[in-house]
Order: C-alpha cells, then sequence, then structure tokens
C-alpha cells in the first residue's frame, strides 16, 4: 500500500517536471519567433532607408532642379532681317517659342524682353526654341539685341 503511493509521487513529479519543460521550450520559441519578427522589421526599416537615400541623394546634389510641367504653350514664328510676326501666349502658363531663324537676319541676331525674362540669341538658318513664362498680361515689344523692333507678344 505505501509503496504503491510511492510509485504515484514519483510519476507524478516526473509529469510536473516535464510540463515544465514543455514549457521552458514553449517560451524559447516564443522568444526565438519574436527575435526573427524584430530582427524582420529591423532589416525592412535598413532597406527601406537604404532606398530612400539611394533615390533622394543624386536629386538634392546635382544641382538646380528643374520644374516639372505638363503644361506648355508651343507657339512658332519665321524670323529674317526685318524681326518676326506678333504672337499671342497665355499668362501663367510656360511657353516654348520656336523662331525659325532665315540665313540672313542682319542685325536680328538676337531677342530681348526684360519684362518677359527674353534674351536669347539667334542662330541663322536654324529653329531657336525661346522658353518664357509670362505672368504679366499686355502687350510686350521685342527688340534685337541693338533695341530694333522684332515683335510683339501679346499675354492673355
Ligand atoms: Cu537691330
Amino acid at each position: 500500500m505505501a509503496n504503491n503511493k510511492k510509485v504515484i509521487k514519483i510519476s507524478s513529479t516526473q509529469k510536473h517536471r516535464e510540463e515544465e519543460l514543455a514549457a521552458k521550450k514553449a517560451a524559447e520559441l516564443a522568444l526565438k519567433r519574436k527575435r526573427f519578427i524584430m530582427i524582420g522589421v529591423i532589416s525592412a526599416v535598413v532597406i527601406t532607408a537604404i532606398v530612400l537615400m539611394a533615390v533622394l541623394i543624386p536629386r538634392s546634389s546635382g544641382g538646380t532642379s528643374a520644374t516639372i510641367s505638363t503644361d506648355v504653350q508651343t507657339v512658332t514664328t519665321s524670323s529674317g532681317s526685318s524681326g518676326s510676326g506678333n504672337i499671342t501666349v497665355k499668362a501663367g502658363v510656360p511657353v516654348s517659342w520656336t523662331i525659325n531663324a532665315s540665313q540672313s537676319l542682319g542685325c536680328m541676331t538676337g531677342v530681348k524682353q526684360s519684362t518677359l525674362g527674353i534674351n536669347k540669341t539667334l542662330s541663322s538658318g536654324t529653329a531657336n526654341t525661346v522658353r518664357f513664362t509670362p505672368t504679366k498680361k499686355g502687350t510686350f515689344t521685342v527688340t534685337c539685341p541693338s533695341g530694333h523692333f522684332f515683335c510683339r507678344i501679346t499675354v492673355n
């Protein structure tokens, strides 16, 4: 009777130890999982930071950034020794003005309009592109570098 009780007691202790061991293992596994997730999160943050730096650094160190605009108005005229035809543009929208210059330009070797910020040398016998963004409405006179009439620009 006494012997039998002892056996039960031993097996109960053993069972308890096994349970403890299982709990320990489970805790270790949970810790390992936690570490694995932490490493994953840290790696993701580091990779994201590296990618962002790679994308952003070349832009910020490459000099003056251009302003991207999808809205551009284009106009084309032909010019010679007496200037070119007048043009009309819209205020607030960047202008791309192509001047097809003839071989003989006389003194019309460039276009100037200070209010609109135009100051460009024209090459003869080719297409020249003058870019500006009119902000002020009105009619403006464009001249050659020495001040002779080239054409008028109307900004609406
Ligand atoms: Cu002139």
